[in-house]
């Protein structure tokens, strides 16, 4: 990370517009091992489009020693990093996030599914530990992708819908086009001077929807993560880094015909500690079709939105700016 000074946030006033906000503490909670779970998954998206969840399933083992071959990476000094980016698409992005003039008090590694891929990417900043950042991540990744087919396996079931594995083998397709991103938010000294209740906060990451299907998210134990209820106020959301937090995506949100939102969620920067998030964001094949699920349409319920493909959403996506409503163009008027 280049250290940035004052001038530097003063140079980008759109990351420093932030007003102070309070903790929740009704978060929705799903415990992947009780009987309940299908039915809170679908409540909480339907009320939040974010939920927390416990034993996932994902090994703490995993999870401590691919964090800290991260914290490693972002250690090093800025010309190290700097050589495993541009992050267009893949590789060390730092501050500019996309392409279209979004920025914020962030750097990261945006990497694929393809682990051969990833090595090759960051062998000339991480040189021989690549290897086994290699495996660290094709391990954490699996094991990610698998909670994610049970949720949404939980998820269907919930829905009542009678084919099980209508979203999971999104995910299960050998081509599906999930990715995986680690952000390093360094602590803002700037947060704490304007740390009250009229003070203003860095943004880390702006606020945005995920385009994806689903997102699944953990963090330290440092707290930054905001989500938007419907009636448009932000909450923050309490860190914990034993539990995963689902965001549902857009995509998800068309095949609902519109009963789960994509959630609209962003990162303030923390004053004092620094926050490293992991998020795996389940897509599917470039290919497959994206459309309201017919067994959830009722009677004479109109279709929201027009069949794409995730090819066709990913670019047109791509092209727009963080906090842009994406999925206006594909609106049935
Ligand atoms: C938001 C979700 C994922 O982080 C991401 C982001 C992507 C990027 O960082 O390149 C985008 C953003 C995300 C949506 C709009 C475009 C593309 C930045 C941006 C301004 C990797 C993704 O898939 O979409």
């Amino acid at each position: 990370m280049v250290v940035l000074s004052k001038t530097t946030t003063e140079q980008y006033p759109c990351i420093r517009n932030i007003k102070q906000t309070t903790f929740s503490t009704e978060i929705p909670l799903v415990d992947l091992s009780k009987p309940d779970a299908k039915n809170l998954i679908v409540k909480a998206c339907e009320e939040f489009g974010f939920f927390k969840v416990i034993n996932h399933g994902v090994s703490m083992e995993s999870i401590t020693l691919l964090e800290s071959e991260a914290v490693k990476f972002f250690s090093m000094p800025f010309n190290q990093k700097e050589k495993a980016g541009p992050a267009n698409p893949f590789g060390y992005g730092n501050k500019n996030i996309g392409q279209n003039g979004d920025v914020g008090w962030v750097e990261y590694l945006l990497l694929t599914n393809n682990q051969d891929f990833n090595s090759i990417r960051l062998s000339p900043a991480f040189g021989k530990d690549s290897d086994k950042l290699r495996c660290l991540l094709s391990d954490y990744m699996s094991s990610v992708k698998k909670m994610a087919c049970e949720i949404l396996e939980l998820m269907a079931e919930g829905l009542n819908i009678e084919q099980k594995n209508v979203l999971s083998k999104l995910l299960m397709d050998k081509d599906s086009d999930c990715i995986f991103r680690v952000n390093h938010y360094p602590p803002c000294p700037e947060s704490i001077l304007n740390n009250d209740d009229d003070g203003e906060n860095v943004i880390g990451f702006g606020e945005h929807t995920d385009p994806q299907i689903i997102s699944l998210l953990r963090s330290n134990n440092t707290s930054g993560l905001q989500i938007c209820l419907k009636d448009k106020s932000w909450i923050s959301v309490p860190s914990d880094h034993n539990s995963f937090f689902v965001n549902v995506g857009d995509s998800l949100q068309v095949m609902t015909n519109g009963r789960f939102k994509s959630v609209r969620h962003r990162v303030l920067a923390n004053g004092l500690k620094s926050r490293l998030s992991m998020i795996y964001f389940c897509g599917p094949n470039l290919s497959e079709k994206i459309a309201p699920l017919p067994f959830l349409i009722k009677g004479n319920e109109s279709l929201l939105y027009r069949e794409f493909t995730w090819f066709e959403y990913k670019k047109s996506a791509y092209a727009t700016r963080l906090s842009d409503n994406r999925l206006g163009h594909f609106e049935r008027i």
